[in-house]
């Protein structure tokens, strides 16, 4: 068991659907501490940085323009194997194999629109949340904890 920290998006289809706020609900009901969080335009090179592991694949031109269409919801989460978590909370990749009471498994239909992405592993994490957020964004359970103590 590792403390570990991942990427998490929720994409252009759980924000024009009204999503977002019953998808972030579940890491945290989860237990996971949010650590940045912000509602962002992601730029092509981030995209193609991000999603740079299935360039040639005769999806990826779609994949760019899917998560660059409309903003998205960026959010760094903090847990005990957040990496893995946080993925079986997401589903399946393809919506119609996953499982019923995961975020795939109850909103989606196609592998194009299935609403969210998390990182793979620690090393994807580590990437991934340098492409979307900067050192200054990210903060910790001890920084609210010490405002409210100081309240
Ligand atoms: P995941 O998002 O579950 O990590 P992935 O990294 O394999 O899945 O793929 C990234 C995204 O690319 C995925 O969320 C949706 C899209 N995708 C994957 N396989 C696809 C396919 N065969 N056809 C269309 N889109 C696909
Ligand atoms: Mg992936």
């Amino acid at each position: 068991m590792a403390v570990e920290r991942t990427l998490i998006l929720a994409k252009g289809d759980a924000l024009v659907r009204g999503l977002v706020g019953e998808i972030l609900a579940r890491y945290e009901r989860r237990g996971y501490t949010i650590l940045g969080l912000k509602l962002m335009q992601v730029s092509r090179d981030q995209a193609q940085r991000h999603y740079a592991e299935h360039e040639g694949k005769p999806f990826f031109a779609g994949l760019v323009d899917y998560i660059t269409a409309t903003p998205v919801v960026a959010l760094v989460v903090e847990g005990h194997d957040a990496i893995e978590g946080c993925r079986a909370t997401n589903g399946a990749t393809n919506p119609i194999k996953a499982t019923p009471g995961t975020v795939r498994g109850d909103f989606g239909q196609t592998v194009g629109r299935n609403l969210v992405h998390a990182s793979d592993s620690p090393a994807a994490a580590e990437r991934e949340v340098a492409i979307f957020f900067h050192d200054a964004e990210l903060f910790t359970r001890a920084h609210a904890l010490a405002a409210w103590l100081a309240e």
